[in-house]
C-alpha cells in the first residue's frame, strides 16, 4: 500500500539535525562528518543493511569522511514514515560511530 506523505514542517520539529532539501521535490537532508573514510563507510554499511531490509533507499554521496544524505519516498512523491524511520536510524548510527 502506498505510504502517506507527511507534513515536512511537522516532521522537522522532531528531527533537529535534518532540514528541508533544496530542489523541486519534498525531501529531508542531513550532512554527516566522521573521523575518517573507514568510519563513514561503516556508517553507510549500517544504513545500507537497513535500506535493503526496508526496501527503502537513501539518495546519498560520500567524499572521504563526509556523507550527504537525502531522504524521500519516490513512490509517494514526498516524505513518509519510511523516511522518518530511516532518519532516526541514521541519527542513532551516526552518534554510535562518533559522527556529527
Ligand atoms: N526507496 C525510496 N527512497 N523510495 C521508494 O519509493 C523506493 C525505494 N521504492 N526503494 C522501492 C525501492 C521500489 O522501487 C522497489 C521496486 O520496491
Amino acid at each position: 500500500m502506498a505510504q502517506a506523505v507527511v507534513d515536512l514542517t511537522e516532521i522537522l520539529k522532531d528531527l533537529p539535525r535534518w532540514s528541508s532539501a533544496p530542489g523541486d521535490r519534498p525531501a529531508i537532508a542531513r550532512s554527516l562528518t566522521f573521523a575518517d573514510f573507514n568510519t563513514a563507510f561503516a556508517f553507510m554499511t549500517r544504513v545500507a543493511l537497513l535500506a535493503e531490509k526496508m526496501d527503502h533507499h537513501p539518495e546519498w554521496s560520500n567524499v572521504y569522511n563526509r556523507v550527504e544524505v537525502l531522504l524521500t519516498t519516490h513512490d509517494a512523491g514526498g516524505v513518509t514514515e519510511l523516511d522518518l524511520k530511516m532518519a532516526r536510524f541514521i541519527d542513532e548510527a551516526a552518534t554510535a560511530l562518533g559522527g556529527n
